[in-house]
């Protein structure tokens, strides 16, 4: 059975930016499941997600969120499903607060930090770590990279 990813976030003004990670996962053809999660405002959703994530096939989670962004590092703390972070964009701190809330994580639980608004890399993270064990992906990561190298081959200035 091939894992599927799960896609996060704390709030439905979060989407624009991790649609990024959810259209490089689905192009890869990876299944998406896609959730508003918010660490303070449903803990108690976040904590049925978290729990049941492995046993749904979920091989990734991204979770995407802004200011104090706690919803990877909880999530983190209760499933050993990988979860990469994306902290988003905020017009108070420029990011800062969500980059500082969610890469500090205490030895133990780890998540793996993208940087601000890094939502295609964070898919992209998370299509590498499915390919290690799904070959049809891995040879679509190879075409990707090939094609990725061409184009700045044949840019021209
Ligand atoms: C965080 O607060 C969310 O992840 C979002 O980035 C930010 C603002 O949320 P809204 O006030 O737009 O719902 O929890």
């Amino acid at each position: 059975m091939n894992m599927k990813v799960a896609v996060i976030m704390g709030s439905a003004s979060d989407l624009e930016v991790m649609s990024q990670a959810i259209n490089v996962l689905e192009e890869f053809g990876v299944e998406v499941v896609k959730r508003i999660i918010s660490a303070h405002r449903t803990p108690d959703l976040m904590c049925e997600f978290a729990k049941s994530a492995k046993s749904e096939g979920i091989g990734v989670i991204i979770a995407g969120a802004g200011k104090s962004a706690h919803v990877a590092g909880v999530v983190a703390g209760m499933t050993t499903v990988p979860v990469i972070g994306v902290p988003l964009m905020t017009k108070d701190l420029g990011g800062m607060d969500s980059l500082l809330s969610i890469v500090q994580m205490p030895a133990g639980v780890p998540v793996a930090t993208m940087a601000i608004n890094g939502a295609k890399n964070a898919g992209l993270y998370a299509i590498q770590i499915l390919a290690l064990t799904d070959e049809a992906l891995s040879q679509k990561l190879d075409q990707f990279r090939k094609e990725q190298t061409q184009k700045v081959l044949d840019a021209t200035i």
